[in-house]
């Protein structure tokens, strides 16, 4: 989020679409009843179904499963032609006025540069025109037509009304209504949030989703502002956590990128991936990545790294060319490629696309670890369930080991928060039977190697150097402490640091205060730099729980540690105008008194007196928020309306040869596992219930009390058309699968008109399986199609096309 949960309660509009947030996020989703209670502001929600967030709204609209990108662009077209934008934040804080490279072009569907044979984009034209210095040249009188003002209300004027009914099936009037709400949020003392998550992630066009939100919000001028921005309502109670930390298979922590196979040294990679700064006298953060990047090789492998081995960049694993992710991984093993697979905190028969798909790959290893507190689906991926799985177990060899480990109420440590609050939690109680923590398993996996690549004379020298190259320097090395991590991630002096006058800010070994100490010549540690400050010399920032609110914003500055510097509001210089004068009074961030600022919240970095050139966007290079966002993303510097993976309309009308997006990722192989509309005439989508956390909680008696039986939810003019009645046993199936479930037959979910067409949506929740104390059920992840996001890979879960029949129980 670049706001935090309690800052909801601050919203003019708060509106949830893309998320169900009352079902899947009941705590938090307290702060959008206190924005409506405290702040009379209106609910409104977009969702396929009349969901449990709808069931408090003010305003509920039904839209298609993947068809976001079309209303938004709508609503921009509305802001647009309407004049309901923020000017002066448009002008001064956005890329509205940059000037866009001549060659840049969109054609019937698709930007320029692509390339059919590759299906990927040479991105060269998608950029700036640059004056000699190489900054980017602006029009303030946003005339010129190639200013990225001009460029987008070019690209949006093809989203009309009728095209927008046409693409999304919300009516009109609906999509009026939405517009006239948000358009409100124009002036500068009102602010909108969106609240989102899965329904907009889980798309191949997932990130373009989101960059069409974002782009509304900077339009409004509702980012950088309290009761405002871009907030991610995140999922697992860490997975914040987990992106922090870089685990992905193409990042390192702090989201810096894991180098490629041609990254051949450190400067090399540093020039690639540090920014050069476009517009004179920005702040560019990102061009101190070289200070974070050695401060992390120097955390990742201390004595080893050097000035003269490039800091030990060698023993970094790199990505080979054209990257990797969990679909070509999974493809592999498929393949027979894969010996084995240590499978760490998740359930992939269960959780990732096309479940029979998932057995077969698992089938083909040779060993299967699985690190997990319970029996999991996966663990058991090999037994035969009858037709819930449908599995020859004496076919299948691979060795399934089981490691059982604690859960996070069995050990201490942080948490951070959708919000980016680093929570300390403290240990509950002592784990059951043989349960060890994770990261003691690993400990003693890294010794047991160490030990075998020593006494095998066949083994890689580098393999046994690598392993000893990582800094392990805990107390007792199989069992490192959360403490040691944290103080590890916040980084150390390891020389006595020296300021500008001599003057020695810190003593070698003491903990950094903030990444602002950190340093490119090997003298600084901290292995995720957006995490420093957590725990400085002066202790543990996140056991801090002092709720004091001066304020009344909610920016409570004494309650743990917000990343970075404990920053509560990203980008809020953006709250007030040029002249430091807050476009709100009544919720006031940062404002300047004539000698210097005062603050609500930690100062962004742009600290500079009212009326300098430099932005308050100090994360881009530019300085502005951007419209346009040049080759950032794979799949274009504008969003547009692609087709899901499988249609059921057949046709893009927008352009009708390019119906899907040109970038998303899918593997040829599971081209041929793709349904047509002619077979599987509906579309269905997955999701949560309240009840029950995924796939865990099927374990637990009371959970399984409250949800008893899988069950799939159908409209009522479509159950009228199947006779199908409430209560009755019901198959859905798809081109990769089924699922057998009690059909809930119901209003909430409509039948919408779409290109001429009668749609049907069937909803499917995510929460059934082989294992548990429950009535056995069919994993949804059986329909779902494997593709991707185009950016992030995210499986499209979230539509699919299916058939629906009538069976006996
Ligand atoms: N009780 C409970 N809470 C949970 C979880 C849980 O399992 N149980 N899981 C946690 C996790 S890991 C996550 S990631 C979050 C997920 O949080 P959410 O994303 O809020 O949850 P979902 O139920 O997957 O999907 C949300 C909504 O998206 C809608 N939707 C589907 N397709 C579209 C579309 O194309 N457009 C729009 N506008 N909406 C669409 C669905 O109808 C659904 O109402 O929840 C977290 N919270
Ligand atoms: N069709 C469809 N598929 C989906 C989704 C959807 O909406 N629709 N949502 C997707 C999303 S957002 C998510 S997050 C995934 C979730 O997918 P998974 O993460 O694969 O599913 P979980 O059941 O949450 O599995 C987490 C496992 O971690 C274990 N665990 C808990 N604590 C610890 C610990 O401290 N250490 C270890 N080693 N294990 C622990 C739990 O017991 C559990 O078995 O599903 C994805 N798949
Ligand atoms: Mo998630």
């Amino acid at each position: 989020m670049t706001n935090h949960w309690v800052d909801i309660k601050n919203s003019d509009l708060v509106i949830i679409m893309g998320g169900n947030a009352a079902e899947a996020h009941p705590v938090g989703f307290r702060w959008a009843m206190e924005a409506k209670t405290r702040n009379n502001a209106k609910l409104m929600v977009v969702d396929p179904r009349f969901n449990r967030s709808a069931a408090v709204a003010d305003i509920y609209m039904p839209i298609r499963p993947g068809s976001d990108i079309a209303f938004l662009l709508g609503v921009i077209k509305y802001l647009l032609d309407n004049d309901k934008i923020q000017h002066e934040y448009v002008k001064h804080y956005t890329n509205a006025t940059f000037l866009v490279n001549e060659d840049f072009d969109f054609n019937e569907g698709l930007f320029t540069g692509y390339d059919e044979a590759t299906r990927k984009y040479d991105r060269s034209t998608w950029a700036y025109q640059v004056d000699e210095e190489g900054f980017a040249k602006r029009d303030m009188t946003m005339q010129d037509p190639r200013c990225v003002i001009n460029l987008l209300k070019a690209h949006v004027a093809r989203y009309t009304p009728e095209m927008v009914e046409r693409i999304t099936g919300t009516p009109q009037k609906d999509h009026l209504k939405f517009c006239e709400e948000i358009a409100k949020t124009a002036a500068p003392d009102k602010a909108a949030t969106f609240m989102y998550a899965l329904g907009w992630t889980q798309h191949t066009v997932g990130s373009q989703n989101i960059r069409s939100m974002a782009m509304i919000q900077l339009l409004l001028g509702n980012i950088g502002v309290s009761g405002g921005g871009v907030n991610a309502l995140r999922g697992h109670s860490n997975v914040q956590g987990i992106t922090d930390l870089g685990l992905f298979p193409h990042m390192l922590p702090s989201y810096i990128p894991l180098p490629t196979e041609t990254d051949v040294n450190l400067d090399g990679f540093l020039n690639r991936i540090t920014p050069k700064t476009l517009l004179q006298n920005q702040t560019n953060y990102w061009q101190n990545t070289p200070k974070f990047m050695v401060s992390m090789l120097k955390s990742f492998f201390t004595d080893k790294a050097n000035a003269g081995n490039d800091f030990g960049y060698d023993y970094l694993p790199k990505l080979p060319t054209g990257g990797f992710d969990k679909f070509r991984f999974l493809e592999a093993m498929y393949d027979g490629k894969v010996n084995g697979f240590f499978c760490q905190g998740m359930n992939p028969v269960a959780s990732w696309p096309n479940s029979g798909k998932i057995v077969k790959a698992l089938s083909r290893l040779k060993y299967l670890v699985i690190f997990d507190p319970l029996i999991t689906d996966t663990s058991v991926f090999w037994q035969n369930f009858g037709d819930h799985n449908d599995v020859k177990p004496e076919d299948i060899q691979t060795e399934v080991f089981r490691l059982p480990t604690t859960c996070f109420a069995e050990e201490e440590g942080s948490i951070a928060n959708s919000g980016r609050w680093l929570q300390w939690h403290w240990k509950a109680a002592d784990a059951p039977g043989e349960a060890k923590p994770d990261v003691d398993i690993l400990s003693e996996i890294r010794a047991e190697l160490i030990h075998l690549y020593e006494n095998d004379a066949n083994a890689k020298p580098i393999l046994l150097e690598q392993l000893k190259a990582m800094n392990w320097n805990y107390v007792n090395p199989l069992e490192p402490k959360a403490e040691e991590i944290a103080k590890e991630n916040n980084g150390y002096a390891l020389e006595d640091l020296v300021d500008a006058n001599g003057n020695v800010v810190l003593k070698k070994g003491e903990l950094l205060s903030g990444f602002g100490q950190m340093r490119d010549d090997g003298t600084t540690s901290g292995a995720c730099w957006i995490y420093a400050g957590q725990w400085t010399q002066k202790g543990n920032q996140m056991v801090n729980r002092d709720n004091s609110d001066p304020s009344g914003l909610g920016n409570t500055l004494g309650w743990a540690f917000a990343w970075p510097m404990n920053r509560r509001v990203l980008y809020n210089r953006a709250s007030a105008d040029l002249a430091g004068n807050p476009w709100n009074p009544k919720r006031q961030l940062v404002k300047w008194n004539g000698k210097n600022w005062n603050y609500v919240d930690i100062a962004d970095f742009g600290t500079a007196p009212p009326n300098s050139p430099t932005l308050p966007f100090i994360m881009q290079p530019e300085g502005t928020g951007c419209l346009f966002v040049r080759a950032r993303m794979v799949d274009g510097p504008f969003p547009e309306h692609y087709e899901p993976m499988e249609t059921p309309i057949n046709t893009n009308p927008l352009h009708p040869n390019v119906i899907q997006n040109p970038v998303a990722r899918i593997l040829p192989s599971d081209k041929a596992d793709l349904g047509t509309s002619e077979e599987f005439p509906y579309v269905a989508t997955t999701y949560r219930l309240t009840e029950h956390f995924h796939y865990w909680t099927k374990n637990s008696l009371l959970n399984v009390i409250a949800q008893p039986e899988q069950f799939v939810e159908v409209g009522d003019a479509l159950a009228a058309e199947k006779g199908i009645k409430n209560g009755d046993y019901v198959k859905v199936s798809s081109k990769r699968g089924f699922v057998k479930a009690v059909a809930v037959v119901t209003k909430r979910i409509r039948a919408l008109q779409v290109d001429g067409k009668t749609v049907h949506t069937i909803g499917v929740p995510i929460h059934w399986g082989i294992t548990g104390v429950d009535k056995k059920g069919y994993f949804a992840n059986n329909l779902c199609v494997r593709a991707g996001d185009a950016n992030t890979q995210t499986p499209e879960s979230k539509c699919m096309l299916v058939n629906i029949e009538k069976v006996g129980a």
